[in-house]
């Protein structure tokens, strides 16, 4: 292979790069993984894309005597592009299970994003840059947006100040991409940016293309609330894996057949939404809480064609906890988790077992670090788990009828009931349990969650607009992000789930699959009820 078509990609084996081997690849590159200190050395290119802790990068950097080679060609001023951690790396230091000592080529310390003023973290999302000097890499990118997603941060500083090329706003003004010479280190993902974060590693790829400065966004930029499409995977029952949706969970067609409704192909689908513009996909394994997803391959495979192509977060749930097989061999479900990360997703999300873990920890008070969800969380970061909440109104005439949060809901119930509270819901719905969607959410994000995806199963598949009582009940008690999920039926609704809640993102299917609504359209309607969006 020409020596001129390929990048080396120093990949530590902490997490899921996959994303960026296929962005690499999509944009005609070969990739030579760098073995040893010396690969380092003997680079054209070398991309850093880190993932995972700062102080087990560190570690493994030091380790293998690859921290001293990385500074040696950074110095020598060769083409570089660190990516998330890879930017984090470059600075003294981070606080991150710290303070951890960097590779200490950049001034300053790597900190936490405060949430105490009302900001999410982690900051999860699409933001617009403010560009500072003539960056290269992201010359054209003008006030287009691209997706972070980190708990921690550098800061600019007059001791730093040579190196940014741009800064993000999001409580903090914090650096976003630093530049010097070849050096280049961007917060964000590229691989996940979509055709934005495409031009960019096409810049560093080939740095002598023509260069199209778009015109910087004047006023500053908002996080972007996030419009995410979302399927509903199971096998039907001629054994293929079909895309399917339910009305309030039932997925079945109310024919003579009693046939799984069969919306198309996963793959298919996830490629065009993304074409669409879908901010994220998400696949959820319906049947995940029966059928072991390890030996679903299929939903692997799903995963790992959907990566070449699709260049947005990918979220995988359905079937994430620990599992013996028929022959007795044990699965955790970190390795469940593992091998879904593996095959290209970003996220999983976890449905019934973080509600035992939730009942448990809310029973004795004590965080045992061995649910699934801790466990997850703790080796891929906590952005990486989402929690699926599946509630269900139950209608109260007094809100002390229950141990549970109740609240007076907008519209009473059959019998003129004026309160409701959520009841979670295990194994697709098929199961109540004694628990509020209200404690398990608070629960949850204490044991590790990264981020919440509010289901409803009254409002699935019935098209009249999100369950507005309950989304702003979880977003107001958690400071995580939280995807509003279930009934999207028109524009409207997405305009409404917005203003009226705290919800971050809004997820729907029906509207999408039954082509009533195109993304692009939902997207220029929140435009311009003066809702900020990545178009
Ligand atoms: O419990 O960890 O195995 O996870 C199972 C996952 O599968 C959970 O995330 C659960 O929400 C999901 N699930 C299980 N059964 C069903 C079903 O429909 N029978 N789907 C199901 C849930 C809900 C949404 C849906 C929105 C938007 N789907 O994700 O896409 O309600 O729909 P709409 O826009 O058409 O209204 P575990």
């Amino acid at each position: 292979v020409d020596d001129d078509s390929v990048v080396t990609l120093l990949d530590y084996g902490a997490g899921n790069v996959r994303s960026v081997r296929n962005a690499i690849r999509f944009l005609g590159f070969d990739i030579k993984d760098v073995q040893t200190p010396e690969d380092i050395m003997n680079a054209k290119r070398l991309i850093f894309p880190g993932v995972g802790a700062f102080a087990a990068a560190m570690d493994v950097l030091n380790k293998k005597g690859m921290a001293e080679m990385l500074c040696a060609y950074i110095e020598q001023d060769r083409p570089f592009l660190g990516i998330c951690l890879g930017l984090q790396l470059l600075f003294e230091s981070s606080m991150e299970n710290g303070p951890v000592k960097g590779l200490g080529l950049i001034p300053g310390v790597v900190g936490r994003f405060d949430s105490s003023n009302g900001f999410r973290v982690p900051h999860i999302g699409w933001n617009a840059l403010q560009i500072n000097k003539d960056s290269q890499i992201l010359d054209d990118i003008g006030s287009r947006h691209v997706y972070f997603v980190h708990s921690y941060r550098a800061m600019p500083s007059d001791d730093n100040r040579e190196w940014i090329s741009s800064t993000c706003n999001y409580g903090d003004n914090f650096i976003a991409s630093v530049r010097r010479g070849n050096v280049h280190a961007v917060q964000f993902h590229p691989e996940k940016s979509g055709d934005v974060g495409l031009s960019i590693l096409r810049r560093f790829l080939y740095p002598k293309c023509e260069i199209t400065k778009k015109p910087v966004q004047k006023k500053a930029s908002k996080l972007a609330k996030r419009v995410i499409a979302c399927l509903d995977v199971r096998t039907n029952d001629k054994g293929d894996l079909v895309v399917t949706k339910g009305d309030q969970y039932d997925v079945r067609e109310h024919t003579k057949e009693n046939e799984v409704r069969n919306l198309g192909k996963p793959v298919d689908l996830a490629g065009k939404y993304y074409l669409d513009g879908a901010d994220e996909v998400s696949f959820l394994n319906i049947t995940g809480f029966r059928d072991f997803p390890l030996g679903d391959l299929p939903m692997l495979q799903v995963l790992r064609y959907t990566s070449e192509n699709v260049f947005v977060p990918l979220t995988v749930g359905g079937g994430i906890r620990d599992f013996t097989d028929g022959t007795g061999r044990y699965y955790s479900s970190l390795e469940v988790a593992s091998e879904y990360f593996r095959s290209g997703a970003d996220k999983v999300s976890i449905g019934s077992d973080a509600v035992y873990a939730a009942e448990q920890y809310l029973k004795t008070g004590v965080k045992t670090g061995k649910s699934s969800l801790e466990q997850i969380s703790r080796v891929y970061g906590n952005q990486a788990v989402v929690v699926s909440i599946d509630p269900r109104r139950v209608y109260l005439k007094d809100p002390n009828d229950v141990e549970f949060k109740a609240i007076r809901v907008r519209n009473p119930g059959p019998n003129g009931e004026e309160y409701a509270w959520f009841q979670c819901t295990v194994n697709g719905g098929r199961e109540g349990r004694l628990i509020g969607a209200f404690e398990l959410a608070k629960a949850v994000e204490e044991l590790g969650a990264g981020e919440i995806l509010l289901n409803c199963i009254d409002c699935d598949g019935q098209g009249k607009g999100f369950d507005i009582d309950l989304i702003k009940l979880i977003s107001d008690a958690v400071r995580i992000p939280v995807i509003a999920s279930s009934g999207a039926g028109a524009v409207e609704h997405f305009s409404e789930v917005f203003s009226e809640t705290k919800a971050s993102a809004a997820l729907a299917a029906g509207i999408f699959h039954r082509k009533e609504v195109p993304i692009q359209t939902v997207k220029e309607h929140l435009l311009k009820e003066g809702i900020e969006v990545r178009l």
